[in-house]
């Protein structure tokens, strides 16, 4: 293949890795202070769909999935996510995924993904 050929075939995989990408809108949850903490506590997404958390609380929070603390695999570990900060992950496999605040355990919430073939299967 010679050089101009594969820079073509590059740029053509970069569009339309970006556009698929670009085409995915994170499902949301926002972060309280009170009860029920994670809105939506149960949320529900489709297999390799982006999940955005907000944090517009005047506190840091964590976004732990319970596998990191158990002996579980851990899939997901924000860190501390400061007032007005966000944090993304790029989608998950199909399964439930309850998940907490290390700083305030009470703080609990589970995120539901279903197979995108199979939406009432999880
Ligand atoms: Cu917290």
């Amino acid at each position: 293949m010679n050089r101009q050929k594969f820079c073509t075939l590059m740029g053509l995989s970069l569009l339309l890795t970006s556009w698929s990408v670009a085409s995915l809108t994170p499902v949301k949850i926002q972060m309280e202070s009170w009860s029920p903490y994670y809105i939506p506590a149960a949320a529900t997404v489709m297999a390799q769909h982006p999940i955005l958390w907000e944090n517009p609380t005047a506190t840091h929070h964590t976004v732990t999935h319970d596998g990191c603390q158990e002996e579980g695999p851990c899939l997901f570990d924000s860190g501390s996510i400061p007032p007005a900060g966000v944090y993304e992950i790029p989608g998950l496999p199909p399964g439930q995924y309850p998940y907490h605040c290390t700083v305030h355990p009470v703080m609990r919430g589970t995120i539901v993904v279903t197979s995108a073939d199979h939406p009432s299967e999880i």
